[in-house]
């Protein structure tokens, strides 16, 4: 059997087995539980954008595969806790608030291993201003998860998520990481690490946006719970698989372009 086709059969067979990782839900999908549709939809999303991103490795030169594994790693992470959080939701209508947590705590650490190596493709990066990225990356999820889970009052918890997410958005606008994207980086890449850099802004913004209205508007959050799900669900699609989707674009067209020299 060639390479090609038992890259195509495992990953098939992988991918097939994954719903059965979940525990089944005790409970069908109502046609009016539009917070529970979305977590079925953007589950399948998921998984799509998995094996999509794991095939095109192929298409990507050298550098770029880790690029694109990561990526797919992202979506793999993600889809295995939307089934979990899809079953605990559609079963009870909770907010299953510790698999979004461990969720984030995985994948938002990639994302930022994502920016780290679309620099690392083209240049030399210092170890350091990974370090930085992962640090207010702990910060902002550790306020968030402490004032969902009721550790602390939500407002402080939320001021301190903030503060994580405030340290991100200066070190790639203002610190190190920006100015070796300016002074180094082929075009492409400088558009890419721009573009990547309006997801952390404002693709990132709905999560506390999504926090704010589930907890800081002063109904009682399992009133608001809806709201809160489906605003982190529709920042998951934007953040999971369009990220991924852009770092697809560059890896491919900077692998074709290559190739053509
Ligand atoms: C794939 C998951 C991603 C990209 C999750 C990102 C999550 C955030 C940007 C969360 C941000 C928050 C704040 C900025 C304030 C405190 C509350 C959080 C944790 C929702």
């Amino acid at each position: 059997m060639s390479k090609f086709r038992v890259k195509w059969l495992s990953l098939g067979a992988g991918v097939s087995l994954l719903p059965a990782l979940a525990h089944a839900s005790t409970q069908n999908l109502r046609s009016d539980d539009y917070v529970g549709i979305s977590f079925w939809l953007i589950s399948m999303a998921l998984v799509a954008s998995t094996a999509f991103f794991f095939l095109e490795r192929d298409r990507a030169a050298g550098k770029w595969k880790t690029s694109l594994t990561v990526s797919g790693l992202v979506t793999l992470v993600a889809a295995v806790h939307y089934f979990y959080m899809r079953d605990i939701w559609v079963s009870t209508g909770a907010t299953p608030t510790v698999y979004r947590y461990i969720d984030w705590l995985i994948t938002v650490p990639l994302l930022m291993v994502e920016f780290y190596l679309i620099l690392a493709a083209v240049t030399k990066v210092p170890g350091g201003v990974f370090w930085r990225l992962i640090i207010g990356t702990f910060v902002m999820l550790i306020g968030g998860y402490v004032g969902e889970a009721g550790y602390v009052a939500v407002m402080p918890a939320f001021i301190v998520g903030m503060i994580g997410w405030a340290y991100i958005l200066y070190e790639v606008f203002m610190g190190e990481a920006s100015k070796i994207n300016a002074a180094e980086a082929p075009e492409s890449v400088q558009s890419a690490f721009k573009l990547m850099r309006l997801i952390v802004t404002f693709g990132w913004a709905i999560y506390p946006i999504g926090y704010f209205v589930g907890y800081l508007m002063g109904q009682d959050p399992s009133n608001s719970s809806a709201a809160l799900n489906l605003i982190y669900n529709l920042a998951d699609v934007l953040n999971k698989i369009a990220f991924g989707v852009i770092i697809w674009t560059v890896a491919t067209s900077e692998s074709e372009r290559a190739s053509a020299k």
